[in-house]
């Protein structure tokens, strides 16, 4: 396996609307976070990945561009980037943009010519299909709810939109869309960024026979996800790549949904040479019924054999990518720990199992000091478009009972992830002085930053050691990872192994104490304790008992030619 320094990095992902406002008018900014350069400096990741900062009407975000070579005016300036990537270069801080080019915003230059007719230059850069029977071209329905087709009156046809309707979809398929994404690649590269986060990379490629997908019960559209991993994906992908992502020194990490370890191995496979890394979402629906719009009980071992298949099947070519949280989902600790009584231990725990897999680590903004999520109490407190979307359509239109869709939102919504950064116990938490764009967590007087600075017992000084760690120990970085107990719904236990060197990975996801046996098998001598979020006084590393959401990492030596995991 190459060794290569994105495999050796920690990437820590900013959602610029929500990290810091430089200038008091309520919205994070560049200026902004290059203010907090030194703390993440101090923290010790790598790479900063920035949600998108690109010129958009913020239909949904940002993840709606209109114009990919200039800065969103609420961000700041081009000269803001210029500085901060200067600035974060000079720390040695790497930043990933995000690339959003399955669509645009229907607000860019190439969409506004695209609708004008139906011979205008730019009207196969995007996908338009005559209505059938006065209907729409076939039953997709868009990520955020109703059909993911819009008929546009200037020339009687539909276009494509998988995600709302001020975002259509780019159509691939014809070459000039792809010569304009790769000048824009080349555009950011040439200006020094060091990679890129490629949104909804893996639906570029429709299928040109546009067959109606199967629709679930209670539902009017088929998914629009049955378009992912398209018949022309990796062709495209491979293009990209050798026209212009292999000439630099770069990261790529591409956010594929609908994606098995086996449909990975040929986007991330070395020779495959398209992408570094991805972003699968296996473990995320392993708690939520996407359909139903409910929780569903969360089973440990579901979520030991799904991150346990990706570290075996990616385990010698290909690489992984390691997260629990991001802009789109709910906080981590609020999910597969306990927000309340064990709150520091199971925030710690988290970060352990994960962190000391093998892979890339993404930690997303306010994760190190254990955000939790948001109890919001109203529809108006939320601002995401897919829970306003859904309102309406459960809600208004279907009559679904509004307390039972709010609780479903608290527990999953993606505005969970979007509250401010929480810097101080000041006036909304230190993330500005207007009035911030989504309302703060009132829990930020306990839970912020500064308050963990000093506590060196914090969530945020064990981030920054289990960070240090793993740099410390190329175990961890390179070595192998074979599950062991892989029944027990208590206990995620692995290890990892390079030549002799070995690593044990113990976590407890309850707030039980359950025994830990060491399997016989395993021969190991100097056991030594690295990391772990309680005091450890009692003896060897085969056999203790864990108090509540407690980890441990041993380091230890195999006793020779005895390495043989099952
Ligand atoms: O998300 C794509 C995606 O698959 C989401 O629909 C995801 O499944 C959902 O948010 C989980 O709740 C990307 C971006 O990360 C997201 O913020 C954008 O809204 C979306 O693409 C459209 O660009
Ligand atoms: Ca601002």
């Amino acid at each position: 396996m190459k060794k290569t320094w994105w495999k050796e990095s920690v990437v820590y992902q900013i959602y610029p609307r929500s990290f810091k406002d430089g200038n008091g008018d309520g919205s994070g900014d560049l200026r902004g976070i290059a203010a907090k350069l030194d703390y993440l400096q101090w923290l010790g990741v790598d790479v900063l990945w920035l949600c998108p900062i690109f010129q958009s009407p913020n239909d949904d975000n940002g993840y709606d561009i209109s114009d990919y070579r200039a800065i969103m005016a609420e961000f700041g300036t081009m000269a803001d980037f210029d500085e901060l990537l200067a600035q974060a270069h000079r720390r040695g801080l790497k930043i990933l943009l995000d690339l959003v080019v399955n669509h645009s915003s229907d607000e860019h230059a190439w969409f506004v010519e695209s609708r004008k007719s139906r011979d205008n230059p730019y009207r196969d850069f995007y996908i338009w299909k005559e209505g059938k029977n006065g209907q729409e071209p076939n039953n997709w329905g868009s990520a955020f709810g109703g059909s993911a087709w819009q008929y546009d009156p200037a020339t009687a046809m539909y276009y494509l939109h998988c995600f709302s309707k001020k975002q259509p979809d780019l159509n691939w398929d014809n070459p000039a869309v792809r010569r304009e994404v790769q000048d824009i690649v080349r555009w950011w590269l040439d200006k020094g960024v060091d990679g890129f986060r490629m949104d909804v990379i893996n639906l570029i490629s429709k299928d040109p026979r546009f067959p109606d997908g199967p629709v679930a019960p209670g539902k009017l559209y088929a998914d629009c996800s049955l378009a992912l991993n398209g018949p022309r994906v990796h062709e495209y992908l491979r293009e990209l790549h050798q026209n212009v992502l292999s000439k630099y020194d770069i990261m790529t990490v591409g956010e594929t949904g609908g994606v098995t370890p086996a449909i990975a191995r040929d986007y991330v496979a070395e020779n495959r040479a398209e992408l570094n890394m991805l972003f699968h979402f296996e473990h995320m629906d392993l708690d939520k019924d996407r359909e139903r719009l409910a929780q569903k009980p969360f089973r440990l071992t579901e979520l030991k054999r799904i991150l346990s298949t990706w570290q075996k099947d990616l385990g010698d070519d290909g690489w992984n990518s390691l997260y629990w949280n991001n802009h789109d989902q709910p906080r981590v600790v609020s999910r597969f720990g306990n927000d309340q009584e064990y709150w520091e231990k199971s925030a710690k725990m988290l970060a352990t199992c994960l962190y000391l897999q093998r892979g890339t680590p993404y930690i997303y903004q306010g994760e190190e000091i254990g955000m939790t999520n948001m109890a919001f109490e109203t529809i108006a407190d939320y601002r995401d478009i897919g829970v306003l979307h859904a309102y309406q359509e459960e809600v208004v239109q279907k009559g679904r009972d509004c307390q039972e869709f709010l609780r479903y939102q608290r527990h999953f919504s993606r505005d969970n992830a979007r509250t401010p950064m929480q810097w101080d116990d000041s006036a909304n938490a230190g993330f500005s002085g207007g009035t911030p764009w989504i309302k703060v967590n009132p829990n930020y007087r306990r839970i912020n930053v500064s308050a963990q600075m000093t506590d060196r017992e914090s969530i945020l000084h064990y981030y920054r050691r289990l960070i240090k760690t793993r740099k410390e120990n190329e175990v961890i970085l390179y070595g192998s990872y074979d599950l062991i107990l892989a029944d027990s719904e208590e206990i995620y236990a692995y290890i990892r192994a390079l030549d002799k060197q070995g690593l044990l990975v113990v976590c407890n996801f309850t707030a039980q104490t359950p025994l830990f046996e060491l399997p016989e098998h395993i021969r190991y001598s100097a056991g030594q304790l690295l990391i772990g979020n309680y005091t450890v006084t009692d003896g060897p590393m085969a056999r203790f008992s864990l108090r509540p959401y407690e980890c441990r990492a041993y380091l230890f030596s195999f006793t020779e030619e005895i390495y043989r995991l099952k």
